[in-house]
């Protein structure tokens, strides 16, 4: 019902913080890039295995002086893994409590998403995925979102020796995405979802270049030699903007999904991490993905907020100086100083900078379990807002998308997508 979302907006208003005036605008115009890194945590940065550096061309970016590096941000996936986290990344709205919000909903929803929204500035918009476009029913769901164009697996010439697991090895992929890259109108937002670092980590002996650790869990052993390669292919990539002239042109995201060694692996990952073993904390922590924007205007430096996945529209628009004050998103600006720290999980748990509450227990920042009885009247009261945060900004994403409530609410500037004009080359039925 339309006074539904009287209420989403009454706490979605009360949510919304103020754009940081020293970035707001910063990259307007530029195009935009969102490279999704399959599978890729936070603990991958700078991590050595081997005596070796493992992602040294993700770590040279995430130093650079130019790019805004991220070092509490979380993934806040649910089941719907890679396509959750596209959910939140461009419309800023949560994945489902079970199953893909894209699944159930992208075909017949009303969103208000970013390519939609950046079309209507005059953005050319694609997406390009080395898999078959109905995976995650991404063909029908990015024409909801107002994509022009969905480079997927058909686009792409393939020999045996070129995929592995879901789809095309990430340096083909972003090879053979160049020739459509260089057709698409400037400015353009291009996302490019890689995908050779997935589960179960498997790489042909050619393409190997690190040894696999040592955990002796074999679903866990792979991951360094798959981050490798998919290093290497964003490095090349990298090489490919500089020499193009794009690299300056453009404001280039590169975040990590969502975790690639689930919890169900605690041995391996404390193996891993030199530990002897990892508390509920220490897993919640490793729900950590790095997010990195870089733009050749931008102060680069290590940004500490606690954030996720949920909060890159918003920030993403007021860095393109789009105006947001009347969207329906549930996140908030990375970039703002006075911003809400508590970053809801899909199963209700949430992190902050001071307390976390991670299953039954409460945590303090050191990853020590609190007995809440000793709390004081203020600290209840703080952590009482902050599971009130989760739980509301959860169910309001769900009562949005479970009842499409975006048909009813009407942006400045905007037009409804109208999904009969979009037609993509290869159509799965
Ligand atoms: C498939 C790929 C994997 O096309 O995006 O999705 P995931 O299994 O990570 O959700
Ligand atoms: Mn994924």
């Amino acid at each position: 019902r339309a006074s539904d979302v009287e209420k989403v907006l009454d706490y979605v208003n009360k949510n919304r913080s103020e754009p940081n005036i020293s970035y707001y605008g910063k990259a307007k115009g530029k195009n935009v890039f969102i490279l999704h890194l399959e599978s890729f945590q936070q603990f991958l940065i700078n991590y050595k295995s081997d005596g070796q550096e493992v992602t040294p061309n993700i770590n040279r970016f995430y130093a650079d002086q130019h790019t805004l590096s991220f070092d509490n941000f979380f993934n806040q996936v649910g089941q719907g893994k890679t396509s959750d986290a596209e959910m939140m990344l461009e419309n800023s709205l949560y994945g489902l409590p079970s199953g893909s919000g894209m699944t159930s909903y992208g075909a017949s929803n009303t969103f208000q998403a970013l390519p939609a929204i950046l079309d209507q500035k005059g953005y050319s918009t694609a997406s390009f995925h080395g898999d078959v476009g109905s995976f995650w029913n991404r063909d029908n769901t990015y024409k909801s979102w107002g994509y022009q164009y969905f480079f997927d697996e058909p686009y792409y010439k393939t020999k045996s020796n070129y995929s592995i697991g879901y789809g095309l090895k990430d340096k083909i992929f972003f090879q053979q995405s160049v020739k459509y890259l260089e057709q698409l109108p400037q400015p353009f937002y291009a996302k490019m979802i890689t995908l050779t670092n997935h589960y179960p980590y498997e790489l042909d002996k050619d393409n190997q270049s690190i040894a696999k650790t040592k955990t002796g869990d074999k679903t866990v052993d792979g991951y360094v030699q798959t981050a490798r390669y998919l290093d290497q292919a964003f490095g090349e990539f990298m090489n490919y903007l500089k020499k193009s002239g794009l690299y300056d042109k453009s404001v280039i995201v590169a975040y990590g999904d969502h975790y690639g060694i689930s919890e169900n692996h605690p041995k391996a990952l404390a193996k891993l991490l030199g530990k002897k073993s990892v508390t509920k904390y220490d897993l919640a922590m490793l729900q950590k993905v790095p997010f990195m924007i870089h733009s050749d205007n931008l102060q680069g430096g290590i940004n500490h907020t606690y954030g996720g996945e949920i909060d890159v529209m918003p920030t993403l628009m007021d860095l393109l100086g789009i105006q947001n004050t009347d969207t329906i998103q549930l996140g908030n600006d990375l970039l703002s100083t006075n911003r809400n720290q508590t970053v809801p999980f899909r199963n209700g748990d949430f992190v902050s900078p001071d307390l976390s509450k991670i299953g039954s227990k409460v945590y303090d920042n050191q990853g020590n379990i609190v007995n809440t009885k000793k709390l004081t009247a203020q600290q209840k009261e703080i952590l009482k807002d902050q599971q009130e945060h989760t739980d509301k900004s959860l169910s309001l994403s769900d009562k949005i998308v479970t009842g499409d409530l975006l048909r009813f609410h009407t942006l400045q500037d905007f037009t409804k997508v109208d999904k009969s004009q979009y037609k993509y080359k290869y159509s799965y039925g």
